[in-house]
């Protein structure tokens, strides 16, 4: 059988660190689905269209033939079950991440015990790359290239000198 696994996040935007969990993750699966959460309980800067086509053109750029990108809305677990996918993959740069991923992943597995959640450790270079510091950053006028996709570079940029 095909095994699919999906990386679920907000991606407002997408980042170095979230590019290499997907390709680490790709290798591992038959096919990753990178899904965009349409509505997070986050403040957002990104429309979920803008956050969608960013993702997909860091994907196009970057010679990762078994994943796509896909929005979704509702439950994590009933996307994944939508797709007949196998597991959830998401990343751990910190003991703060570690604890939330703890708690969404005993929840999901609750939900929907015939789902795996796979953590894979951030690299040490995107330790500290996070959308929301990046963001804060751009804002500022700090260099952000190196952290993030240009593609992602560039529509920071006009963000913020709109
Ligand atoms: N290195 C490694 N991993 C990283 C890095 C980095 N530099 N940066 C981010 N990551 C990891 C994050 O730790 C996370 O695992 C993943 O990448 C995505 O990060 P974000 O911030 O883009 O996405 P989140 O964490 O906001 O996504 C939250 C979800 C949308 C997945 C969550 O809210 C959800 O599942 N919502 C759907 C509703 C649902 O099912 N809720 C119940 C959950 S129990």
């Amino acid at each position: 059988t095909r095994r699919i696994a999906v990386y679920p996040g907000s991606f407002d935007p997408i980042t170095n660190g979230h590019l290499d969990i997907a390709r680490r993750a790709a290798r591992l699966f038959d096919m990753l689905i990178i899904a965009v959460y349409a509505n997070p309980r986050k403040a957002l800067l990104f429309s979920l269209e803008e956050r969608l086509s960013l993702c997909r053109a860091v994907v196009k750029s970057s010679d990762l033939p078994n994943v796509r990108v896909e929005s979704f809305t509702g439950l994590t677990v009933d996307y994944v079950s939508s797709l007949g996918g196998q597991a959830i993959v998401r990343g751990l740069r910190s003991p703060n991440d570690f604890e939330g991923e703890f708690q969404m992943g005993l929840m999901n597995h609750r939900l929907a015990p015939a789902i795996e959640t796979v953590c894979l450790f951030t690299n040490q270079e995107h330790l500290f790359v996070s959308s929301s510091r990046l963001k804060e950053v751009a804002s500022l006028g700090g260099d952000a290239s190196g952290m993030l996709p240009s593609v992602v570079v560039e529509a920071l940029h006009q963000k913020f000198t709109q």
